[in-house]
C-alpha cells in the first residue's frame, strides 16, 4: 500500500481520532509530510477532519476499491491489491505483472475499463464507478487442458458471494456466466500462458455488475444484463461484496487445488439452471441437441441426445431450447 492508502486504512480503523505525530511515527516521516498526505487525499475526496488536540478523523470516503477501502475486507492469498482509477483492460495489467514475475494471488481492481474483454474476443461493457472489474494472478500447478475449471470454480465463488451478500439467488449457465432473474449479472474469463504439461499463470477476469443503474448498459444489453442494484432495489457496499467474492474465492480455490474440480462440482450443480433442461450448444466439433444430465468431473458438460446416446461438451456456447 501507497502511504496515502495507508493512512486512509489507519483512520478506517481507528475508533479515535490519530495525531499527526501518530501517523507519522507510523510511516517514519514527518508531521510535514503528513500533512501533505492528508491534504492529498482531500483532493481525492476523502473527508478528514482535523479535530483540534485529537488529530485526524475521516469523515467520509469516495466509494472507490481501492487497497484501503478493500483492507478491513481481505482474507487469504489477495493481500496485494493494484487499484486503477481506469484502464484499458485489468486483464492486459494483470498479465504484464505476472510476467513480471507479480505472485499468486495478485489482484488487479479498475474503476472503469476502456476496453473491457470479455470471452472469445467479446466486449465487457464496464461502466465507472459502480461495478466490479478485478483480474487476478494465479499460479496453480495444472495441465492446460485444466484451466477452464479454474473459471468454473470462480462462477461458484461470485454466485456464493452474491447470494450471501444480496440475498438473491443466483444461478450459473454453463460454462460461467451468472445470473439473476435470468439476466447475466456476472461474467469470468480465464486466459493464460503455459508451457506443455504446465501452466506458468492464469490470469483469472472476473465482472459484476453492482450498483449499475439501466441506464449504464447500452440499449442491446438491457433485457440480458442486470446488476444486483437493478435485481434487489438496493446500493451494495462494493468494497464489501468484493472482499466476500475473494473470501469464497479462497475456499474454493483452495478445496480446488487440494481435491480437484470433483471437490467444487457439487456446489457448481446446485446453482446450474442447465441441468434437465433441453438445449443447443454451438461448440467447435458442431452442433449438439439435446438435454442437460449435468457436469462432469473434469467440468464437461454432458448432454444426452435423443437417441440415447450421451457426449461431452468440454467448450461452447448453450441457448436453451423453447
Ligand atoms: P462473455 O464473453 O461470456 O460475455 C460477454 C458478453 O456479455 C458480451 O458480448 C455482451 O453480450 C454481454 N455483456 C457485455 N458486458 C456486459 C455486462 N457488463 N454485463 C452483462 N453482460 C455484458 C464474460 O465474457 C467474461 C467477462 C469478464 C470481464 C472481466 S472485467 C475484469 C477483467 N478485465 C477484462 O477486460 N475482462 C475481465
Amino acid at each position: 500500500m501507497t502511504p496515502r492508502e495507508r493512512i486512509v486504512a489507519w483512520l478506517r480503523a481507528s475508533a479515535a481520532p490519530l495525531s499527526g505525530e501518530e501517523l507519522a511515527r507510523r510511516l517514519g516521516c514527518s508531521r510535514a509530510a503528513v500533512w501533505k498526505h492528508v491534504a492529498a487525499l482531500r483532493g481525492l475526496g476523502y473527508r478528514i477532519e482535523a479535530r483540534h488536540a485529537q488529530g485526524y478523523a475521516l469523515a467520509s470516503a469516495p466509494d472507490r476499491l481501492g487497497p484501503a477501502e478493500l483492507a478491513p475486507h481481505l482474507v487469504g492469498r489477495w493481500r496485494d491489491v493494484r487499484w486503477l482509477a481506469e484502464t484499458d483492460s485489468t486483464q492486459r495489467v494483470a498479465r504484464e505483472l505476472a510476467r513480471d514475475g507479480a505472485a499468486e494471488g495478485t489482484v488487479v481492481i479498475a474503476e472503469a475499463q476502456s476496453a473491457g474483454r470479455g470471452r472469445l474476443g467479446r466486449t465487457w461493457h464496464s461502466p465507472r464507478g459502480v461495478n466490479l472489474y478485478c483480474s487476478i494472478v494465479l499460479r496453480p500447478a495444472l495441465p492446460p487442458a485444466a484451466v477452464p475449471q479454474v473459471a468454473l470454480v470462480a462462477g461458484v465463488a461470485v454466485a456464493a458471494a452474491l447470494a450471501e451478500t444480496a440475498g438473491c439467488t443466483p444461478r450459473i449457465k454453463w460454462p460461467n456466466d451468472v445470473l439473476v432473474d435470468g439476466r447475466k449479472v456476472a461474467g469470468v474469463l480465464t486466459e493464460m500462458e503455459a508451457e506443455v504439461e504446465r501452466v506458468q499463470h492464469v490470469i483469472l477476469g472476473i465482472g459484476v455488475n453492482l450498483n449499475a443503474a439501466q441506464r449504464a448498459f447500452p440499449p442491446e444489453l438491457r433485457d440480458r444484463a442486470t446488476s444486483l442494484f437493478l435485481a434487489t432495489g438496493r446500493k451494495v457496499d462494493r468494497a464489501a461484496v468484493t472482499g466476500r467474492l475473494l473470501a469464497a474465492l479462497e475456499a474454493r480455490y483452495g478445496r480446488f487445488l487440494e481435491g480437484g474440480f470433483e471437490a467444487v462440482r457439487p456446489e457448481w450443480e446446485s446453482y446450474s439452471c442447465l441441468t434437465g433442461t433441453d438445449v443447443r450448444v454451438a461448440s467447435p466439433d458442431g452442433e449438439v441437441a439435446g438435454r442437460v444430465l449435468g457436469l462432469d468431473a473434469d467440468g464437461a458438460l454432458r448432454v444426452a441426445r435423443p437417441d440415447g446416446t450421451s457426449t461431452r461438451i468440454i467448450a461452447g456456447e448453450v441457448t436453451l431450447r423453447v
